[in-house]
């Protein structure tokens, strides 16, 4: 009986990959939700001591933390190298570098790769969440805890315009399209997944991304024809249990609604700019 503890939020895109991670892992843990922009949880003292960098999720194992969603991965895999799917494959330097681009990086600037901009996209929520505290604890809580220095002003600056700064998310939106043909065409190989016949790391990191993309509203992408490869690959990977058990049955609830005040029931203000950069791209 393991003694595992996962600290996570549920529309947290690391912790998403980590989620569906110890699912295919088939590994049973506790759970704690750390809220993030509306209630700044992961800046509080004992979620710092667990995370110095203040990003989720971290697995506590024996009340040890091991922070960081691939570290999880790559911890879980060795420990347990015969139950549910292998997760990684030894000395192969093309995997490692999918997974590089898959992953949320936190040294890397936002679009640069498929992980960071999975992040990017979010802002209009962030922004929103952020939004439900003064301006005041925002400035407080970031500027004073946030463990990654470069997030700090940001993360204000988001806070006081209510929503990314000019420019930004029509940057995302080239980066999305670049990101989005760049797997349309890797999926060219017509295997059932990212990496070839095998479940893999990596499609842990493209369930959480590619959910990410579908639920801030890019409609067309994973359930349309005009990315095909991806279409086929979403149906297989979403039918996994996977995909319930790490993402859908974690939601916070706490999405939904600002989604909604922000796009009402159709797709995101930056949906047809994000197809033309794709036509243009392709
Ligand atoms: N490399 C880290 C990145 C984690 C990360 O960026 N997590 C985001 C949520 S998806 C976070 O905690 N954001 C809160 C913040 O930066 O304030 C991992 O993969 O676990």
């Amino acid at each position: 009986m393991n003694n595992y503890v996962l600290y996570g939020y549920g529309e947290s895109v690391a912790s998403n990959m980590a989620r569906v991670a110890l699912s295919e892992k088939e590994i049973s843990y506790k759970y704690n939700v750390v809220y993030l922009e509306s209630k700044g949880e992961h800046l509080r003292e004992n979620y710092r001591k667990l995370n110095p960098k203040t990003l989720l999720p971290t697995l506590t194992i024996d009340g040890k933390p091991l922070p960081d969603s691939i570290e999880i991965m790559k911890y879980i895999d060795n420990k347990f190298p015969d139950q549910g799917v292998k997760l990684f494959l030894n000395d192969d330097k093309k995997f490692e570098e999918l997974i590089d681009y898959l992953k949320l990086d936190e040294n890397k600037e936002l679009g640069t790769t498929f992980g960071t901009t999975g992040g990017g996209i979010s802002i209009p929520v962030l922004a929103k969440l952020l939004c439900k505290r003064s301006i005041l604890s925002v400035a407080f809580d970031y500027l004073r805890f946030h463990g990654i220095k470069q997030r700090r002003a940001i993360f204000l600056l988001v806070r006081i315009l209510g929503g990314p700064p000019p420019g930004i998310y029509k940057k995302m939106m080239v980066s999305l399209a670049k990101h989005l043909l760049y797997i349309e065409n890797f999926l060219g190989h017509k295997k059932d997944f990212i990496y070839g016949d095998f479940y893999t790391a990596a499609d842990c990191c493209l369930t959480a991304l590619l959910h990410r993309v579908q639920e801030m509203r890019f409609f067309g992408v994973v359930d349309g024809n005009k990315l095909p490869n991806i279409a086929k690959y979403w149906n297989t990977i979403s039918s996994r249990p996977s995909y319930k058990e790490g993402i859908l049955d974690y939601q916070t609830g706490e999405w939904l609604p600002v989604l909604e005040g922000l796009y009402g029931d159709g797709p995101n203000d930056h949906n047809d700019f994000l197809w033309d950069k794709i036509e243009t791209f392709k």
